[in-house]
């Protein structure tokens, strides 16, 4: 969305009379009773949970709301320090793809579970834009517990959106690209012969989440933007956003806003899913990696998986429309009852809605106006509810109150506009501070919206904090919209930059949780059940150390034999059986960050030390009144030296705990 900004201050200001992102009369917005509705008492919960999306940072952020208390980083597409994750052996396999290791992602959306469009507050689903990738999150233990690449894809901007049964997860590409068979090494102005647009349908098992890339649409090289599935009785369908109907490959910012209008796509996903059954499609050899974590053994597993079965065009015939929409749609969005589709031109005066009904008659009538690559085009006037006037400028993203409004976010006027969806009439409007992107109601791309609040989470902050250098946080802003007019409560800011986000009544969520792992039921092929277990074993220039830790030591804690070229395996596993009990470990040099490991849990550290001399280790999370003494020591002798590999706990030798040389028997 930076391009925004660009556009925001280029391309629109020759459209449309600007002056400048901040609206009038701002300072005064606050309403005297925000302060009251958004304190949460020390000790109290907040009533939502707000999971936002981290843009760059590659993370997922949790707030509290209406607080806007940030709760907790959750590491899925970048490595994080300070759990280890991404950085421990067993969470490095969640980054691999078929480019290799990738400890990084730009997180843009996000969608919450959903059973009959309801919000179930099981799974959280996440989009890696760069490497297309998208996560699962286990909301029992807020853990990224699987990722699946995209092949065949480019950008996965328009994804993860789900259908109302999380029967799918559904990507699309944002570049059109050639597919990965055909060869992707041609000039790269021969996009209009060679690239497309891939749409991908992962296939989401009922009861375990897990994910499996179903079925791909090989679609026209447009650029798909954004999407949202059908509800109730579109239930079978899904809206794609698309724009770049130019095929522009170079200076997009003029040479993709040429069309008056682009489109959106309709896709029957239940007909398409019904024609690979039949048989229908093409297998198309490409790799692509689909990394597991095992609640089990605490590990991730990567597998790179070899063949996707792709529908062309002609196979889509009767299962796939594009409808006319001005102007490079953004957002695209479904009202609750199904009925409405928004489609947000970023460059466009007003916003289209859509009618379902009125798309399934054009389709019947065949209302068409010639076709795209193939595709059959509905008539715009066909297929169109109406349009709202005046909205502002710069429509992005759409969501709703279930009480038949819809709010839109308005980039270049930097506002959020509230409208009737049968009318079309605009109700309200209020400044954000500055130029809002996405913006989000509890559950308001649901069957079901909890309604109550709106967050606008903006692009510019500019004199909203205490100026932090050149880079200032990006900020969220909370509003009441339990009555007829909006009120601005709060503003917070946020971690990474904000995209899409989603929210849910913290109970949803919060009766679930796992408090720890239970240490009987822990199959890591390297735990340590109990300090009488621990111990050291080298395996030529592996030395795998079986370490324990309890409230205040690790077992054992002092080990020698160590040499420089060694590669150090610490397996440390938490015997903690309370919640909230983790342990840290680091050890001095480490090429690596700490590992952060929860009761019940095991965790490896490797090491590589490379100069002899003493290595300090510690525990790195303050656990009892005596962790500042959970600590020990790790001799380092030059290589092919003979140091003999001993280990202890209180250089106790007359006890299970050592020192035990090696082959010795305990
Ligand atoms: S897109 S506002 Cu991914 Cu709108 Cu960010
Ligand atoms: Cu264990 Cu501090």
């Amino acid at each position: 969305m930076k391009s925004l900004k660009l556009f925001g201050l280029s391309a629109i200001a020759a459209i449309t009379v600007l002056t400048g992102c901040k609206p009038k009369g701002t300072e005064n917005a606050v309403s005297g009773d925000a302060a009251e509705k958004v304190y949460v008492a020390p000790g109290k919960y907040d009533e939502f949970y707000n999971f936002v999306s981290g843009g760059f940072n590659g993370q997922v952020n949790v707030y509290g709301l209406p607080s806007g208390r940030l709760l907790k980083v959750l590491p899925v597409f970048a490595q994080n320090p300070e759990n280890g994750y991404g950085y421990s052996e067993e969470t490095k396999p969640m980054l691999q793809t078929s480019h290799g290791f990738i400890p990084w992602d730009d997180q843009h959306h996000l969608s919450l579970s959903q059973t009959n469009g309801e919000v179930d507050g099981r799974w959280l689903f996440a989009n890696a834009n760069n490497t297309p990738r998208v996560a699962r999150l286990d909301l029992k233990t807020f853990k990224t517990v699987e990722i699946l690449e995209l092949p065949n894809s480019a950008g996965n901007h328009s994804s993860p959106f789900l259908t109302e049964n999380t029967e799918y997860v559904v990507a699309g590409t944002r570049f059109a690209v050639p597919t990965d068979d055909k060869n992707g090494d041609v000039p790269i102005n021969t996009m209009k012969e060679n690239f497309k647009g891939v749409l991908s349908f992962i296939g989401i098992n009922k009861d375990s989440g897990d994910m499996d890339l179903s079925f791909q649409i090989e679609a026209p090289g447009i650029n798909f933007d954004l999407s949202h599935a059908g509800k109730g009785k579109s239930t079978d369908w899904f809206f794609f956003s698309c724009y770049n109907s130019e095929k522009a490959n170079t200076l997009l910012e003029v040479n993709a806003s040429q069309n008056d209008k682009d489109f959106i796509m309709a896709v029957n996903w239940k007909k398409a899913a019904e024609l690979v059954k039949a048989g229908k499609g093409r297998k198309v050899q490409t790799e692509y990696a689909h990394n597991k974590f095992d609640e089990k053994t605490h590990t991730a597993t990567s597998t790179m998986k070899k063949e996707v079965t792709v529908l062309s065009v002609e196979d889509m015939k009767e299962a796939m429309y594009l409808i006319p929409c001005p102007k490079s749609p953004h957002g695209c969005d479904v009202d609750p009852t199904g009925e409405y589709i928004i489609g947000s031109g970023k460059l466009a005066a007003l916003i289209p809605v859509f009618s379902f009904d009125k798309i399934q008659k054009a389709i019947a009538d065949k209302a068409f106006s010639g076709d795209y690559d193939g595709v059959t085009v509905i008539k715009y006037e066909a297929a169109l509810h109406g349009e709202v006037q005046k909205p502002g400028l710069g429509p992005l993203h759409t969501e709703f109150d279930g009480k038949g409004n819809a709010y839109t976010s308005m980039f270049v006027s930097s506002e959020v506009v509230k409208w009737n969806i049968k009318d079309l009439k605009v109700l309200d409007r209020q400044p954000t501070f500055y130029s809002v992107g996405h913006l989000m109601i509890p559950g308001g791309d649901s069957k079901k919206p909890f309604g109550k609040y709106l967050v606008a989470y903006n692009k510019i902050t500019k004199d909203r904090y205490l100026p932090t250098g050149p880079e200032l946080a990006q900020s969220a802003q909370l509003y009441d919209i339990s009555g007829d007019k909006m009120k601005l409560l709060l503003d917070f800011p946020t971690f990474g930059e904000p995209h899409y986000a989603q929210a849910c009544p913290g109970d949803l969520i919060s009766k679930n949780q796992v408090k720890f792992f239970k240490i009987a039921e822990n199959q890591h092929p390297y735990a340590t059940k109990g300090e009488a277990e621990s111990k050291v074993v080298r395996e030529g220039n592996k030395v795998h150390v079986y370490m324990t830790s309890i409230r205040s030591h690790f077992a054992p804690d002092n080990i020698e034999g160590i040499r420089v070229g060694d590669e150090v395996y610490f397996h440390v596993t938490n015997l903690e059986q309370d919640w909230d009990v983790p342990h840290g470990f680091a050890i001095k040099g480490a090429q690596n960050a700490e590992l952060l490991i929860m009761p019940g849990e095991t965790c490896t550290l490797l090491w590589k030390p490379l100069k002899a001399g003493m290595y300090p280790m510690y525990c790195t999370d303050f656990c009892s009144a005596l962790h500042q003494e959970m600590q020990g020591y790790v001799r380092v002798s030059p290589a092919g030296r003979s140091t003999p590999l001993i280990y202890s706990l209180n250089n106790k030798k007359d006890n299970a705990q050592g020192p035990v040389k090696q082959g010795e028997t305990k």
